[in-house]
């Protein structure tokens, strides 16, 4: 068994401006292809080859013998889980999802502020997300390949803040392609499809 390269949820050219289908090229067809690339030659042959890969993030997370392991399983969630939580069309969250943005976040705007600031917040590479955690609505950051798989918290939508997400699109413009994602892209049957899941 290995891991596979998921199919894109959509044309590498739907998200153009926002993510131009170079990025697209880039982004999923080199940096998410060779994190499985790289997984797949490292659990070859040991113990972890025949786990899923949420079990391989799971059991490589905070072991500093298994750092490379845990950097490119994380990366392959967390990219898949990124590419779901974009859309070329706009959505709308479900009566559920925005129950709870009112009652936890304070509206969707005031969760849009809090996305992009811990967008913007997170210092050099990493994630912001839309999560549940410990029962209500919350917007957290990770650093480099951290995932909140591992914390016991639900994600129900992330945005990938690493520079290849946005370098050729918007260059040092983190705020732009924030704003841009948050208003155009963001999959609210995603994150609704999620919320009604139970946790992985
Ligand atoms: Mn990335």
């Amino acid at each position: 068994m290995s891991i596979e390269l998921p199919k894109l949820p959509f044309e590498d050219s739907a998200l153009a401006p926002t993510i131009s289908t170079n990025t697209i090229g880039f982004h999923y067809g080199k940096h998410h292809k060779a994190y499985v690339d790289n997984l797949n030659k490292l659990i070859a042959g040991t113990d972890l080859a025949e786990k899923s890969l949420v079990e391989i993030v799971r059991a490589s997370a905070g072991q500093s013998d298994k750092a490379a392991i845990f950097n490119n399983s994380a990366q392959v969630w967390n990219h898949t889980f990124y590419w779901n939580s974009l859309s070329p069309k706009s959505t709308s969250p479900s009566k559920d999802l925005s129950e709870r943005i009112e009652k936890d976040l304070g509206g969707m705007a005031k969760l849009k502020e809090q996305f992009a600031a811990a967008a913007m917040g997170q210092f050099g590479s990493g994630w912001a997300w839309l999560v549940v955690d410990g029962g209500a609505l919350k917007i957290t950051k990770t650093p480099n390949a951290e995932t909140p798989i591992t914390t016991g918290a639900k994600p129900l939508l992330t945005l990938d803040v690493w520079e290849h997400a946005y370098y050729l699109d918007f260059q040092n413009r983190r705020a732009d392609y924030v704003a841009a994602v948050l208003d155009k892209l963001l999959n609210w049957e995603f994150a609704s499809q999620n919320l009604a899941q139970p946790s992985l």
